[in-house]
């Protein structure tokens, strides 16, 4: 049975530029989510994709001496090919020329004007190309070479033109309200009280359509416009769900469970996607994470590596489940953090190489050898093998409380915390004494390591699942029983299991000869 329906989403990326390490980053944690979800029995549908109108994407166009339709046709499947890359296991790759995505926009135009909160007017203001977006006199800096600059730094030029306007500035009442009975609509809080300050400040109506440039989805009524290209792009979230019809049996997932985004772009989903919403008399998303961005600290990573920055090579560089875990164990999910070389080798070597790969093959290895490739049969347990046990057993109740906040890092820390506990237990255990001294007692040493392992591959099958796959392959779990419920003493290792020849999970990572 199906269970209740989870629908999580990212951002959609500008294909103006390759991808980054920022959108690897976005959709790397999001995949851990989704996956997450799954394997705690949600029905789980994962969206990811490009935004892909607007003056940035018809001015880069040009410049490349194309069309915009040629450029994103070229440009997307980039985005896509890195989701790929990185095992993220999204549902739908939307992108915002498909032709559901086109009728869906223009549905939802058609529902807020006939709500009363979309005119007619005239148009001027300081426009920023870059964040596609315009800024108040008061938001705007005076550069060094005295060109008004955006508060991202963006430069800005005064634009006048006929637009369409969204009644935004009715919508400051109900958007607190908003806030205010769902505390946890915003994350993480710093992000919240930044909203709730800037919607406290006063809202006017936004503009929501242009007729300087043609590369959009034309308003329904008047092709001389195109919308405004985040009228657009929040509206991505819906078309993924079906909308308008809303008898699709995908309609299901909406409202999203989470929209995760980059703290840039908060305000954007939550003040004017929520008040489009409440205007076409559609319901909110339960929630939007914004998560903080990636620095690279600057340094060389590499020699032989180069200065590698794109997501593609650092996967290749790294191994892609090495990549994931370091994204996602280092920087606390919410905060900004910085990518460095030797950031990336410690982890690599010291979590995954040495206290689980090891752990794994050492372990795995006596078995092989001692217990004729089979789970042993366990004897009595002792206070510490049950101890150890009752540890890995609670990972997924601490764990779904850690998901609470989306918090990432902490999961991790979490799982290789019963990690770091599995050495200590195997260490002061010795079994490799046991096996002259007290075989039966290895046998139940190995047993308890290996369903300790059992549990660890399948908590940490969202964040690495390739190597979390191989680690379950080697213990012979199969496909059905991977799920969290298989954790607990419902669903022990059963002794007597062939086991397959023991083979490294992580390889240590050894800087390339010059
Ligand atoms: O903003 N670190 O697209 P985008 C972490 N099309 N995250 C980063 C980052 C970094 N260095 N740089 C960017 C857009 N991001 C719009 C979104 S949604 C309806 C439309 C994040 O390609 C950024 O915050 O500029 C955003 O969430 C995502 O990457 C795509 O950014």
């Amino acid at each position: 049975m199906a269970g209740e329906p989870y629908y999580i989403t990212t951002a959609i990326s500008y294909p103006n530029g390759a991808p980054h390490i920022g959108h690897a980053y976005e959709v790397i944690a999001s995949d851990a989510i989704a996956r997450f979800k799954r394997l705690d029995g949600f029905d789980v549908f994962f969206m990811t994709g490009t935004d892909e109108h607007g003056l940035k994407i018809q001015q880069t166009a040009t410049k490349t001496g194309t069309t915009p339709q040629a450029f994103v046709d070229e440009m997307a499947p980039k985005f896509r090919e890195m989701a790929d890359l990185l095992n993220c296991s999204y549902d739908r790759f939307i992108r915002t020329t498909d032709a559901d995505h086109v009728r869906s926009s223009e549905e939802i135009w058609r529902r807020m004007e006939r709500a009363g909160d979309i005119y007619l007017s005239k148009y001027s203001g300081w426009y920023s190309v870059r964040d596609e977006a315009y800024f108040d006199e008061s938001e705007l800096t005076l550069a060094e070479d005295g060109t008004r600059r955006a508060p991202t730094g963006t430069p800005v030029e005064w634009v006048e033109e006929e637009s369409y306007f969204f009644r935004l500035s009715t919508y400051g009442e109900r958007l607190l309200a908003l806030y205010r009975e769902n505390p946890d609509f915003i994350g993480p809080d710093t992000r919240r009280n930044e909203i709730v300050s800037f919607v406290e400040g006063g809202l006017q109506d936004l503009s929501i359509s242009r007729t300087t440039f043609d590369w959009g989805i034309p308003v329904p009524g008047n092709p001389k416009h195109v919308m405004y290209v985040w009228v657009d792009a929040l509206t991505n979230y819906i078309t993924g769900a079906g909308f308008p019809d809303e008898a699709n049996p995908r309609w299901r997932y909406w409202p999203a469970d989470v929209h995760v985004i980059g703290k840039d772009i908060v305000r954007f989903h939550t003040v004017y996607w929520p008040a489009f919403l409440m205007s076409a008399g559609l319901p909110l998303p339960k929630r939007v994470f914004g998560h903080g961005f990636l620095f690279n600290r600057g340094e060389k990573m590499s020699k032989s590596v180069g200065n590698v920055i794109d997501p593609a090579s650092l996967a290749s560089a790294y191994g892609i489940d090495q990549l994931r875990y370091f994204l996602l164990r280092e920087v606390p999910f919410g905060q900004d953090g910085n990518y460095s070389h030797e950031a990336i080798v410690n982890r690599i070597n010291a979590d995954l190489a040495n206290d689980l790969g090891n752990l794994a093959q050492r372990s795995l290895t006596m078995v092989a050898r001692n217990c004729g490739g089979q789970v042993p049969q366990p004897g009595d347990f002792t206070h510490a093998d049950r101890t150890l046990i009752a540890l890995a057993d609670a990972l997924p109740e601490k764990a779904r409380a850690a998901m609470e906040g989306f918090a990432l890092h902490a999961i991790l820390a979490e799982i290789w915390a019963v990690v770091a506990e599995a050495n200590r237990y195997f260490a002061s255990q010795e079994p490799w004494i046991l096996r002259q001294q007290d075989p039966a007692r290895m046998g139940t040493v190995l047993y308890v390591t290996a369903e300790v392992l059992r549990e660890i591959g399948i908590m940490a099958q969202p964040f690495v699942p390739s190597a979390a796959a191989r680690l379950l392959d080697l213990l012979a779990v199969s496909e059905e029983a991977r799920s969290f419920d298989a954790i607990g003493s419902g669903s022990r290792l059963p002794a007597g299991t062939p086991l397959p020849a023991p083979a490294p999970i992580f390889p240590r990572y050894v800087e390339p000869e010059e």
